[in-house]
């Protein structure tokens, strides 16, 4: 299998054709080439696709030659500066994208196959520049990227699966010492202290957990829709308020859409639990750094407006914290600090589940009142 280009190859190509500055959301699929631009100190995370491109933007505007590194997942959150700022003020950003659920969905989890199936048109529909990196053609493809930039265009440059090697030693987790907070100890404390209330979990090894813990059908597990699982969370709350609604969330996910958190706040929803797993990375993606390292979760959560703010680092503190969390007044935020253990991984809840079961099986205990038996009949203006 060597039609694969090895991470330092392709960085040292990107060099050679001018990137000076690099930033994005990462891929597991582009983890080697994150790592390196990163040790060379040349890559800052964004919270969003978008926010990337619009950072790559400024870089541009201001004479330094840029890099977005993201999947295709992400391709929703970065149309609008796509279309409202790089095309109609000629900035020539290069994008370097993985493609999720293509060429065959298939062969990919399932919340990749609308997108993977549509990428490609979607950038033809825009008329923006792209090519996909075949094996041999990355430098055909960044001469393509060149006559882009000398347009005043973006360029898509696009990755299939494992196309890119990794980078060695990216991003080590040490084993966690007995007493410290983890994932999984943190799921599994979580998970055995519900009884009937909703949940709605975010997408990655945080959803894998919890289905490994616990598979309850008034969970509802989304893989997929990064960063969205607190607003569905609020949808839950709002429209069942006489049942306790938990959210999981990680904190790359949390600060994604850092905005729903403002909406969670100004809503008053009392029956809200929002708990966040800050592990200070992008666990399900090989461990790249977010911004969380810091934050001062505390001060966030009252900002942002939540009635019951908690924190928690310790597993001595947990069951006590998590109790808390679950039966204090709401919008309550539940900020947990563990250290990332990326060895610890559980098979996804949809490849045995699948989304159209998760969601029915959900739809059915969400109607049921809470602690089981008839559904309240829905009252008349
Ligand atoms: C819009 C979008 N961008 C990127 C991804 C790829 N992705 C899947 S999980 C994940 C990391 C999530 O990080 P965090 O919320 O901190 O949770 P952790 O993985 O650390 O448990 C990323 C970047 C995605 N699924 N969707």
């Amino acid at each position: 299998m060597s039609d694969r280009i090895t991470a330092e190859e392709f960085v040292a190509a990107l060099r050679a054709h001018g990137v000076q500055r690099v930033t994005g959301v990462p891929c597991g699929h582009l983890a080697g080439p994150w790592a390196l631009f990163d040790g060379a100190g040349d890559l800052t995370p964004a919270a969003s696709e978008g926010a990337a491109l619009a950072l790559a933007a400024g870089w541009e505007l201001a004479g330094r030659t840029s890099v977005v590194l993201c999947q295709n997942s992400g391709f929703g959150n970065l149309v609008n500066p796509l279309t409202s700022l790089l095309l109609p003020y000629r900035v020539p950003v290069l994008v370097v994208m993985t493609m999720r659920g293509w060429p065959d969905p298939a062969e990919d989890e399932p919340q990749h196959a609308a997108m993977g199936t549509s990428t490609v048109a979607l950038l033809e529909t825009l008329d923006v520049p792209h090519a996909v990196l075949w094996p041999g053609k990355l430098e055909e493809a960044l001469g393509q990227a060149a006559d882009a930039r000398a347009a005043g265009r973006p360029f898509f440059l696009l990755v299939p699966r494992g196309a890119i090697g990794k980078a060695a030693g990216a991003y080590p987790a040490g084993a966690p010492a007995d007493d410290r907070l983890t994932r999984p100890r943190a799921v599994a404390a979580l998970m055995a202290e519900l009884t009937d209330e909703l949940m709605v979990t975010t997408t990655g090894y945080l959803s894998r957990q919890a289905h490994h813990e616990r598979d309850r059908p008034d969970t509802f597990y989304m893989q997929g829709s990064m960063g969205h699982a607190s607003a569905v969370g609020l949808g839950l709350a709002t429209a069942r308020p006489e049942r306790r609604t938990v959210v999981l969330d990680g904190d790359g996910a949390f600060l994604m859409h850092l905005g729903s958190g403002s909406t969670i706040g100004s809503s008053g929803a009392r029956n809200l639990t929002h708990v966040v797993v800050d592990n200070g990375c992008y666990e399900s993606t090989g461990c790249q750094p977010t911004t969380s390292g810091g934050l001062d979760w505390a001060s966030l959560g009252t900002g942002l407006g939540y009635r019951t703010v908690l924190t928690c680092d310790s597993t001595g503190d947990l069951t006590g914290s998590l109790r808390a969390a679950l039966t204090a007044e709401g919008p309550v935020l539940l900020a947990l600090t563990v250290v990332p253990t990326p060895g610890e991984v559980h098979p996804r809840a949809t490849a045995s589940l699948g989304p159209e079961l998760i969601a029915g099986r959900f739809r059915e205990a969400a109607a049921a009142a809470a602690g089981g038996g008839a559904p309240e009949p829905e009252r008349l203006p």
